[in-house]
Formats: structure tokens, C-alpha cells, sequence
């Protein structure tokens, strides 16, 4: 679509921003919180960058109020966190904390009195450690039962107080890193355990929609995905085969469960073949399949898009032939032990977008990509749209006290335009939350690697003052949202 002129944003449009518990709270043995899975996985040597963990963060437990005023300095509409399991019911599940459901309380009541609007999310990856050690975590239907009764505890406590809930955070992420690279905890290499765990998490995330419903009938709630929309390298029909099958295993695999109930079908004879698709159970189908366990509206966290050509084990080219495969290459789908008289199957090999610069760490930079999903998202599911993450994670460098992050602002401004292009487009957006609010810790790039709006003073070495300085992208954003997104430009 072309416009001449684009759409205002709606008035009550939440404009807002992001953070996770062990991002940001610290305070990890503090006022009876039980360990969360990455307590323990940070304290391994070699998981994190320079040994960093969440043990103090940006020190949000103690310094909420703080963080809460600058806020509302700035203008802010809608401020989402997630609530840590284990600091409420440190064992995951039986006896509460009522330490922990009051530091809750008091963080949303300051939000309130603040006139900022919380979104809150209910599980950002810290899972309670006891879930793992007991049950293996989402290996076992146990631990939807556990989510389940923390969930109808989250409800009752903070129902009447907050409107707008996330069930569970980018569970493409945090499965294919937890079971597929290894590289967040339970640190495994198996598709298989994935495709379970990933099936419970669903049956979790469905349960938890439909109590809601039960108990919070004014609010809304649903999941927050990690998109990504993919590109065919070339209008090579095999490459662009190979996008569609991106799609359908980066997107749809998650996306369509929660909004159908429904497993998409490629994908899914595929995974049967492989002997990797779980089992799913008649009563399973049945909540996954209730519309009362369908999401109100979808939180998308948006970073990047990827670029996808026919994988290159159907395909050798030249330079293909010096490449290694392995079997956690991502885009190569092998079968599991025991079934190794299968063929492999390849389904697409990812590679780079000439067309987009990138990030510092090497994401790319795609503003377009965030219209692009926002349009694929609407059309197919039809649902209200909350963008729940989206930023630019880079080196800051203080002079002179100040922080000058244009390069932030330039980032933001161009992804808020590509919103309001959706916009104007038909896309109905509830809000946009920038990831982040503080700076905060990167689960894998420790202090380095700053999102904030407000620069934190801490390091790898875990010493910082926590002083907090606004960085220029701050000031910028406060007059974004005062114009309602009008002033994107970037002068006082
Ligand atoms: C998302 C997570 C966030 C945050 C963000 C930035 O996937 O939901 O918790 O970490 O990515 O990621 P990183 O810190 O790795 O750059």
C-alpha cells in the first residue's frame, strides 16, 4: 500500500516500554525468593559472558521506586515486566511467598498512582528450579499443572489491577535455545525434547487463557512472539519453497497453535516422519483447540527478519561443499537415534540480506521487516496487535556524563514510522513497548550490550554504582509520546 498520508496514532495508544525480572530485579536470594533455573546456569563457568549474571542486575528490587518516577518523567503510558515464579512461589509450586506477591503489588500499585498502564508478563524463562530438578521442567506435564495454579494465583492477586497480561515470552526462543543449541538452560541438544517441551508450553500458555478468561473478564491476554518474517534469497522457486517453510517452522509452528489450536500441517507430517512430533493427548487437543483458550490480542517482540535459500545438502554448490553440517545445524532437520534409516530432510539454510545494514552485534536492521510482520500477524490472525519488544542493542559510551545514543534514536524513530505505516495500512495496534526501559543485563552479552532509555551504571564485573542517567534517547521519547508520535525528530 502507498499513502500520501499517514494515519494519526490512536489516542489511547500505548506507547511504552520493556523489561524481564532476572533482567532487571537482582535481589535473587532476597525475601524468600526460591532459584530460578538461570541462578544456577549463570553461576556455570562458560554459559554467560564473562561469568555475568542476574545476582544483582540493574538492582530494580530495591530501586523500583526510582525507576517508577523516571517513568513518569518521561511520559510514559504502559511500563511490561515479568512477575519471577520463584520469588512468589519459590519451589514453583505449593507454598506462597507473601514477600514476593507484595513486592508485586507494590510495583504495580506504583505504576497505578503513576498513571502508567501494566502489562505484565507472566513467564520471561526463569523458570523455578525446582520444576527442572523435579520434573525436568516443561519435559513433564507437571509443570503445566504448576503453571496452572500459578497462573489462577496471579489472576486472584493482581486481576482487579492489571488490564493487559502476557502468558509466556517468546517460546520459539527460548525452546531452540534451551534444547536445540544449548545455550540457555536446561542446556540439551535434542529436537525431540524440544517439540515435547514446546508442546506443553502450548497446553500451559492454553490453560492459562482460558482460566483467565474465567477470572479476569475485563482484561486481555496472550502470548508474546519473537517474529521474524523470512525472505526467499532469490525468486528461484526453490529458494522461495524454502522461505515458505521458514515460515511455516519459525512462525506458524507457534503462532497457529495459540490462535487455532492447530499444529500446521506441513510441518507436522514432517515432524511425524522424523519420529520427533510429541504425542498429543484428546483432552490436550480439546483446551488447545477452545476459542476460550485463544489469546485476545498477540504481543510481537520484534528485532529482525531472516533470508532463506534452498538448503544447500539438496543443493551443493561450490562453496557449499566446504561447509559443515552437523546435526544441530538449525536448518538441518535430522532424524533422531534409532530412525537413522530415514532420509535427512532439509527444509531451508539461512543466509545473509544484502539489502540491510546491521547492528553492532550483527542483527540486521529492518524497519520494513516490522511493517511486513505486522501486516503478515493481522491478515492471518486477525487479532489486536501489541508490540511488546523492539530496540537496538549497542555499546553506549558515556561522555561528560551524558549519554549520546542517536544512533537509538534513529533506530526507534524508523521502526515507529514502519508502525504508523501499519497503521495506516488497516493493522490494529494496541501499543508499542521499546525494549528497554533501563539498560538491563542481556542473557548472553552481559552488561555490554545496552537497550535502555536509561543508561545504568553497571559492568561485567558486577561492581557499577547502579547510578542512573537518562541517555538523549530518553528526552527523544518523551516528546514522542507527548506528540503521540508526531515529533519523531531528533532535536530538543
Ligand atoms: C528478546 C528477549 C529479551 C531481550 C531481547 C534482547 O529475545 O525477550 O529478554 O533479551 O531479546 O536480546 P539480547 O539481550 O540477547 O540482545
Amino acid at each position: 500500500m502507498f499513502h500520501k498520508k499517514l494515519d494519526d496514532f490512536p489516542t489511547d495508544f500505548l506507547w511504552g516500554a520493556s523489561s524481564a525480572a532476572y533482567q532487571i530485579e537482582g535481589a535473587t536470594g532476597e525475601d524468600g525468593k526460591g532459584k530460578s533455573i538461570w541462578d544456577v546456569y549463570s553461576h556455570e563457568k562458560g554459559n554467560t559472558y564473562k561469568g555475568t549474571s542476574g545476582d544483582i542486575a540493574v538492582d530494580h528490587y530495591h530501586k523500583y521506586k526510582e525507576d517508577i518516577a523516571l517513568m513518569k518523567k518521561m511520559g510514559l503510558k504502559a511500563y511490561r515486566f515479568s512477575v519471577s515464579w520463584s520469588r512468589i512461589i519459590p519451589d514453583g509450586e505449593g507454598k506462597v511467598n507473601a514477600k514476593g506477591l507484595q513486592f508485586y503489588h507494590s510495583l504495580i500499585d506504583e505504576l497505578i498512582n503513576a498513571k502508567i498502564e501494566p502489562v505484565l508478563t507472566m513467564y520471561h524463562w526463569d523458570l523455578p528450579l525446582a520444576l527442572q530438578e523435579k520434573y525436568d521442567g516443561w519435559e513433564s506435564t507437571e509443570t503445566v499443572e504448576a503453571f496452572k495454579n500459578y497462573a489462577k494465583l496471579l489472576f486472584r492477586e493482581f486481576g482487579t489491577k492489571v488490564k493487559y497480561w502476557v502468558t509466556i515470552n517468546e517460546q520459539n526462543v527460548f525452546t531452540s535455545m534451551g534444547y536445540r543449541w544449548g545455550t540457555h538452560p536446561p542446556k540439551k541438544h535434542s529436537i525431540k525434547l524440544m517439540m515435547l517441551a514446546n508442546h506443553h508450553i502450548n497446553v500451559a500458555n492454553a490453560e492459562a487463557i482460558k482460566l483467565f478468561h474465567q477470572m479476569v473478564p475485563d482484561g486481555m491476554i496472550g502470548p508474546s512472539f519473537g517474529y521474524g518474517p523470512t525472505y526467499a534469497k532469490t525468486s528461484d522457486p526453490e529458494d522461495v519453497l524454502a522461505s515458505i517453510n521458514a515460515n511455516d517452522f519459525n512462525n506458524n509452528w507457534w503462532l497457529d497453535v495459540y490462535c487455532t489450536g492447530k499444529y500446521p500441517f506441513f510441518c507436522k507430517k514432517q515432524f511425524e516422519k522424523l519420529g520427533i512430533m510429541p504425542e498429543i493427548t484428546p483432552k490436550e487437543q480439546k483446551i488447545l483447540e477452545d476459542p476460550e483458550a485463544h489469546p485476545d490480542f498477540l504481543g510481537i517482540n520484534y528485532y529482525h527478519g531472516g533470508t532463506f535459500q534452498q538448503n544447500r545438502i539438496q543443493k551443493v554448490t561450490e562453496s557449499s561443499k566446504q561447509e559443515k553440517f552437523d546435526k544441530t545445524d538449525p536448518y538441518l532437520m535430522q532424524p533422531e537415534e534409532g530412525r537413522a534409516d530415514e532420509p535427512e530432510i532439509a527444509m531451508f539454510n539461512s543466509v545473509e540480506n544484502s539489502y540491510v545494514n546491521k547492528t553492532q552485534w550483527g542483527w540486521e536492521k529492518d524497519p520494513t521487516g516490522l511493517r511486513i510482520t505486522l501486516r503478515q500477524v493481522y491478515e492471518k490472525y486477525q487479532l489486536p496487535i501489541m508490540i511488546t519488544e523492539n530496540g537496538l542493542g549497542a555499546h553506549d559510551e558515556i561522555e561528560n556524563g551524558q549519554i549520546d545514543d542517536d544512533y537509538r534514536i534513529s533506530y526507534l524513530a524508523d521502526h515507529i514510522i514502519a508502525m504508523q505505516e501499519a497503521i495506516t495500512d488497516g493493522v490494529d495496534i494496541l501499543g508499542y513497548c521499546a525494549w528497554s526501559f533501563t539498560d538491563l543485563l542481556s542473557w548472553l552479552n552481559g552488561y555490554s550490550k545496552r537497550y535502555g532509555f536509561v543508561y545504568v551504571d553497571q559492568n561485567n564485573q558486577e561492581n557499577g554504582s547502579l547510578k542512573r542517567i537518562p541517555k538523549r534517547s530518553f528526552y527523544w521519547y518523551k516528546k514522542v509520546i507527548r506528540s503521540n508520535g508526531k515529533d519523531l525528530e531528533d532535536k530538543e
